[in-house]
């Protein structure tokens, strides 16, 4: 399967504009925002094709492996994987560890470990998912990479509800976008129909569309501007000699009297 280049992942300012996702019919969540629409992609399809700086894997504690998407990436990567999957002692539950890619077309591989969905205690499992989400962010910009692409983190083997899953991946996507200013773009990956559905849905209520016409931009813009200029008004005014030379012509004219 040809490489599907970070480039060539859809945003959603561009799903918008294909009406491929429309707004949502629920209320948006509280601090929604369309802010970050050039820097979410969403794409259906198999992970292991996806040229980006790192593909989050969802793996278990041994990192050794296993079924779902963790058995897809490593077939695709080879064997060299797990060797090197071996020398790093497992990871824990909401925890992330990061290796080399292989003979994958991204740069890295971010291992994840979501929890098995426990609808008892759900708040333990949201806190692990989101340690997740957040840690594979972070070592994302530790490492210098620029995009990053996640399954759907314990919604397969590890039976994690899809919607619920979908709001904490996005909330906490956004949570960390807010603050972040090197990632260029993360990329939500489905594979199932339930996912895609589930996204669907969420992912509006979090990034709405953009619905600020060109001139509310410019005049946005215009008083953005404004505001600025009277900052500007503020500020003391620039002086019109250099102090250094004031000083320098002061002491040279003593100097001078001196004589
Ligand atoms: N590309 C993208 N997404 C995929 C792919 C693929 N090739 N294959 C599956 N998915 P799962 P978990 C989606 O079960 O629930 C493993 O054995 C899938 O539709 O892979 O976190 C590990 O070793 C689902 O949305 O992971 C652990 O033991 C998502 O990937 C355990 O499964 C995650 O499903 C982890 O369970």
């Amino acid at each position: 399967m040809a490489p599907i280049s970070a480039a060539d992942i859809p945003t959603l300012s561009l799903l918008y504009k294909l009406k491929k996702l429309n707004a949502s019919r629920l209320a948006p969540v509280q601090g929604a925002t369309p802010t970050h629409n050039d820097r979410i992609g969403l794409i259906r399809g198999d992970i292991t094709s996806l040229q980006v700086g790192a593909i989050v894997n969802a793996a278990n504690n041994s990192l050794l492996g296993g079924g779902g998407v963790d058995g897809a990436i490593h077939r695709a990567a080879g064997p060299s994987l797990l060797a090197e999957c071996r020398t790093l002692n497992g990871c824990q539950t909401g925890s992330s560890k990061i290796t080399s890619a292989y003979s994958l077309p991204c740069k890295k591989v971010i291992h994840t470990v979501g929890p098995i969905y426990d609808d008892i205690r759900p708040d333990n499992s949201e806190r692990a998912l989101k340690g997740c989400y957040t840690s594979s962010l972070n070592l994302a910009v530790k490492n210098g990479l620029k995009t990053i692409a996640f399954s759907g983190i314990s919604t397969g083997i590890y039976g994690y509800p899809s919607l619920d899953a979908a709001m904490v991946a996005c909330e906490t996507v956004k949570n960390f976008l807010d603050r972040d200013k090197t990632i260029d773009k993360v990329v939500f990956v489905t594979f199932e129909e339930k996912d895609v559905r589930a996204y669907n849905q969420v992912l509006p209520r979090f990034f709405p569309p953009n619905t600020k016409t060109s001139t509310e931009q410019e005049k946005a813009a215009e008083e953005q501007k404004a505001e600025a200029e009277a900052k500007v008004g503020q500020l003391p005014d620039v002086p019109t000699t250099d102090p250094a030379d004031a000083d320098y012509a002061q002491k040279k004219q003593k100097h001078e009297n001196n004589k």
